[in-house]
């Protein structure tokens, strides 16, 4: 069997991003393609998107609600990074160029205000966000017709692709984080209804879980960094000229516009 070079499966994600081209998944030909692997080929896929200037401003967690877990047959959480240049201004617009199959998912946001690391508990890892907001995420999978498994989207940064956040910032006292509703139109049609309770029973358990992630790797969450707690309905696929809006209970609004 083939052996495999994790340099080179970040090197033909990088590319395939650079050039919005899809690829086939490499557990297809390297069954032996572990999770641990996909991490250590995410941290090669980052280091490309630093050195080409751009800088770490939070992370992503993925599959942490059931619809999304169904949609793509994945089970465990995963998580990925966020950088400067996927953030789109909210009410902003996205360009389709150089994306494959953008999708669109709602999602809840914290930034924090602490440093966080270690094991801590729901509260401290309350007491360490400076706001919570809504957002929404655009997930483009490298991967031909999204198909993947778990080593395989680890590998390619979670399918992120771009995020928004809403305007409104609000403090995590007294936020209801366990039931708020969240509604996404696109076009003014209602396309995705859900729950905050879907992420994980409550979107801070994501966070909880990410600092914990990470610090088995030996590595903090940073004061200032923004989290996506993972979507919390299936995804919708986006066309030209789409405008998409995600309404959340408390939590304001945020917009985009595919461009024509
Ligand atoms: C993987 C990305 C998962 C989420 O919120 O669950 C994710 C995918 O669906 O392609 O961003
Ligand atoms: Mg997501």
């Amino acid at each position: 069997m083939a052996k495999i070079s994790l340099e080179k499966i970040a090197q033909e994600i990088d590319q395939a991003e650079l050039k919005a081209k899809d690829l086939l998944r490499f557990t297809a030909k390297f069954p032996k393609f572990t999770l641990e692997e996909g991490y250590r080929v995410q941290e090669m896929v980052l280091k490309n998107h630093l050195k080409r200037g751009a800088k770490l401003v939070g992370r992503k967690m993925g599959m942490t609600s059931k619809p999304k877990m169904i949609q793509m047959g994945i089970t465990a959480p995963i998580h990925g990074f966020l950088t400067d240049r996927m953030q789109i201004p909210d009410g902003g617009e996205l360009s389709l160029a150089g994306r494959i199959h953008p999708k669109i998912e709602p999602e809840i946001a914290f930034i924090t205000s602490k440093e966080l690391k270690g094991n801590p508990s729901l509260a401290e890892a309350l007491a360490a966000v400076g706001a919570v907001t809504c957002a929404l995420e655009i997930i483009d999978s490298r991967y031909k017709n999204f198909e993947f498994q778990l080593p395989d989207v680890v590998a390619d940064n979670c399918s992120s692709s771009a995020f928004v956040l809403g305007s409104k910032l609000v403090l995590p006292a007294g936020l209801n984080l366990e039931n708020l509703g969240m509604v996404m139109q696109v076009n003014g049609k209602s396309v995705a209804f859900g729950s905050s309770a879907a992420i994980l029973g409550n979107p801070a358990r994501s966070l909880v879980e990410l600092v914990r992630i990470l610090a088995k790797e030996k590595k903090a969450l940073p004061a200032g960094s923004i989290v996506l707690a993972g979507g919390a309905t299936m995804a919708v696929p986006l066309s030209q000229g789409d405008l998409v809006k995600l309404e959340v209970e408390a939590l304001g609004s945020a917009e985009i516009k595919v461009k024509q």
